[in-house]
């Protein structure tokens, strides 16, 4: 059985195992699966009926972090964790800090920034507080030099030209200010979308965002 990666392609988290997988040339599959369910089949593979998921030979592993270290323990060619154990917890302390301290806190704009909901006040003022925070920190580690942690390709690129888009992009929309902006995210992010593996999963990305919105548009 190869891998299958379980979720959906307009899922930044999903995209982030899925660069992963492509950079590594593995052979995997993909498995649409959509959020929401409670359905006691889906919870046993996934536990809070999050994507992605990653369906292994061993059974199934939930959170793109663990699926992240599986990956790299179990398939070492074209490793994204450099072998210096101090190189690599860099890279692992770039992805807490683009997962943890920016995309999960930006996370709670995107109901009014993308999905035409609203997001109180007190909210947005104390986000904006931890995306500040969040962002000098990344800041003064990310290297951009030309990757987010030097001169190769890690799992913190798989992470960063996923996140750093919705992040720059959600703040704009709810600020009208990009609180990354003192961060090169558009030559990154413009530098990183020449990659095969970039390129292919923005337009998945993209073909997939396109089905979501059709699929909620009234019937004429
Ligand atoms: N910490 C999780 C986050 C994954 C996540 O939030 N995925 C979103 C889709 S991008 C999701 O499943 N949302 C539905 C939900 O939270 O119930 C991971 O790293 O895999």
């Amino acid at each position: 059985m190869t891998l299958k990666l379980c979720g959906f392609s307009a899922s930044n988290y999903y995209n982030q195992v899925k660069l992963q997988l492509l950079e590594k040339q593995l052979d995997f599959e993909e498995e649409m699966v959509r959020t929401g369910s409670v359905e006691p089949a889906l919870l046993a593979r996934s536990p809070m009926g999050k994507v992605p998921f990653l369906d292994t030979p061993h059974g199934c592993i939930s959170e793109s972090m663990a699926c992240a270290e599986y990956i790299e323990a179990a398939y070492p060619q074209f490793p994204l964790l450099p072998a210096d154990p101090f190189a690599a917890a860099k890279v692992r302390e770039l992805l807490v800090y683009l997962e943890l301290h920016l995309e999960l806190v930006a996370r709670e704009l995107y109901a009014e920034a993308f999905f035409g909901g609203k997001v109180g006040d007190e909210t947005k003022e104390r986000v904006r507080k931890l995306l500040l925070r969040g962002a000098a920190g990344f800041g003064r580690i990310a290297r951009f030099a030309p990757f987010v942690a030097g001169a190769s390709f890690t799992l913190a690129d798989c992470a960063a030209v996923v996140h750093l888009p919705i992040v720059s992009g959600a703040s704009k929309l709810i600020y009208g200010e990009d609180l990354l902006a003192a961060l090169p995210v558009k030559d990154y992010i413009r530098s990183l979308g020449e990659r095969a593996s970039v390129r292919k999963v923005n337009d998945d990305r993209k073909a997939d965002t396109q089905r979501m919105l059709a699929a909620q548009r009234p019937a004429t």
